[in-house]
């Protein structure tokens, strides 16, 4: 099936003639409206329908960007104190909550997902987003040392924290304003200037982000958004361009390699938040309703489009056939639909072309021996829902660590269980890939459940729960999965530098 992210003229494309606001969507630098290349079209994953025509920007609308930031960071944004930066991002805070009806409806229209979620999720995550940098840049204190030398010299030594300076803030699709917000107030936090390039599939929520900031009273060119696609596009542009101080990316790990071949000539810093192939394990001893209910949700929040989503489970034995069952129907009870029907749980994949990948890991889980619980291909919606990028949450058993269905990320919402006899077994299981981003233990002996998550090779490794979040909590993966901590004083971390001051005393 052809992706419907296609590109075309921007000012000749003949979508663009029936496009109505705000459905024109353009690069915003130096605070205003700029025009790109050409056009490409964002569809609705919900019926195929025409959303948007972006504006995508070419590389004299990503040097303007970098240029603005620049120049930004020299103007007053650059002398503004922490406490007045902090100011600013409360009120940017209150915006969005004020307008968040307006971005609930962007991010509902770019990913399909239901109301319900982007309310309660991305956009509350937003301003909270922007009230949590703003008090752990408020708290941040000096690293300061007295030295005292076996000569008997003295000396103080005390580290002030600088902005990195011009970073470029490259976003995914899954949770595009959450993960966005969750960069950009700590940048700004730390007093930087951004370019941000959100996802082709995702550009509404950051267009408007950027209006929500100037209205709040964010300096202009201290927020730049440039719309396109990521190789030979504003991606690829942006993270080679020799004015960015560093970058940080959330996205697919074959694009963090990219990435970070194309800063490694002038060895910029990175922060890389990428793919997963989460386990979770259960215990015979779990509570098994919380479990199944817990398994549910990870498995196919977002229609699993979530980088924490779980797409391994290991089930003890003694309690297969009950975990399955339950999963199976929590799984089939799942109520596709549309996104302004609060009974929706589970809106479309996020494209025909994701889609198309997810269905060749259906067929390949065929070929290596999946048996299907549940879902397993397209549900028939009907009427205009049949346009879309729908998918049946689906649920598998009979595969093995060995086969490629159990390796590969899959980013949707499908999940396989296999059993387990031992502890020592489901711990060597669950650690057995190259991602290592989160994990999850269902157990009701709390030793036990201290014990294994500490032993997951993972960044993130949950018990008896999943997805609850303290913000200050340190968020990243090892191997595969990232290069980095995000969060509290760790975002903070990346997006300042540090000059040592040491004066003898
Ligand atoms: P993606 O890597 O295809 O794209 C992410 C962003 O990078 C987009 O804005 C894209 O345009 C841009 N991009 C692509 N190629 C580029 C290049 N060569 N240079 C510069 N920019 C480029 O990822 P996606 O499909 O948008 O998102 C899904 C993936 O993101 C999954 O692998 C998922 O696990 C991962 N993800 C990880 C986390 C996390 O916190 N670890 C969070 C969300 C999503
Ligand atoms: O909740 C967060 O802060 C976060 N970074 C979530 C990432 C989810 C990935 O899809």
């Amino acid at each position: 099936m052809p992706t419907q992210t296609t590109r075309s003229p921007a000012t000749t494309s003949p979508v663009a003639a029936q496009a109505v606001a705000p459905q024109r969507l353009r690069n915003f630098i130096a605070g205003e409206p700029v025009d790109g290349v050409r056009g490409f079209d964002k569809t609705n994953p919900v019926d195929g329908s025409l959303l948007a025509v972006v504006h995508e920007a070419g590389a004299e609308q990503v040097d303007r960007a970098v240029a603005a930031a620049r120049a930004a960071l020299e103007g007053p944004w650059g002398r503004m104190s922490v406490a007045d930066r902090a100011r600013l991002l409360r009120r940017v805070a209150d915006v969005i909550d004020r307008r968040a009806e307006e971005l609930i409806a962007a991010e509902v229209g770019d990913t399909g997902k239901p109301e319900t979620l982007a309310r309660d999720l991305d956009v509350a995550r937003a301003s909270a987003n922007f009230r949590a940098a703003a008090d752990t840049v408020s708290a941040a204190g000096l690293d300061s040392y007295l030295t005292e030398m076996p000569d008997g010299r003295r000396a103080l030594n005390y580290a002030v924290r600088k902005p990195l300076g011009v970073v470029a803030v490259i976003v995914p699709w899954n949770l595009p304003l959450l993960l966005l917000t969750w960069k950009l107030a700590p940048a700004l936090a730390a007093g930087n200037a951004v370019v941000v390039k959100p996802s082709e599939e995702t550009p509404s929520s950051a267009t408007l982000l950027a209006e929500i900031l100037v209205e709040a009273g964010v300096p202009a060119g201290v927020v730049n958004v440039v719309h396109g696609f990521g190789a030979d596009s504003a991606g690829e542009l942006l993270t080679s361009h020799p004015g960015i101080d560093g970058v940080t990316f959330t996205g697919e790990s074959s694009t963090g390699s990219a990435i970070m071949r194309a800063v490694a000539p002038r060895v910029r810093p990175v922060s890389f938040e990428l793919g997963g192939k989460n386990a979770a394990v259960v215990f015979a001893d779990a509570d098994l309703d919380a479990a199944v209910a817990g398994l549910a949700r990870s498995s196919y929040l977002n229609t699993g489009q979530v980088c924490l989503c779980t797409e391994r489970i290991y089930v003890e034995r003694a309690i297969f056939d009950d975990v399955a069952a339950g999963l199976a129907e929590q799984a089939r009870r799942l109520r596709l639909g549309r996104p302004e029907d609060p009974a929706t749980t589970t809106g479309p994949l996020i494209s025909q072309a994701h889609r198309d990948k997810v269905l060749a890991h259906l067929a390949l889980a065929q070929e290596e021996g999946a048996t299907v619980l549940a879902g397993g291909g397209i549900p028939a919606l009907g009427g205009e829902l049949d346009a879309g990028s729908w998918i049946e949450p689906t649920l598998w058993t009979g595969l093995e660590n060995s086969h490629r269905t159990m390796r590969e990320e899959i980013f949707g919402p499908v999940t396989s269980l296999v059993p387990f006899d031992t502890e020592e077994e489901a711990i060597a299981l669950a650690n057995d890939t190259e991602y290592g981003l989160a994990a999850v233990t269902w157990t009701s002996d709390l030793a036990r459940g201290h014990r294994v998550a500490q032993r997951m090779r993972v960044g993130m490794s949950w018990v008896n729960t999943w997805y609850l979040r303290d913000l200050r909590s340190p968020f990243g993966g090892v191997g595969l999965s990232g290069v980095g901590r995000e969060g509290g004083r760790h975002s903070l971390d990346f997006y300042t530098e540090p000059t040592n001051v040491c004066v003898q005393l």
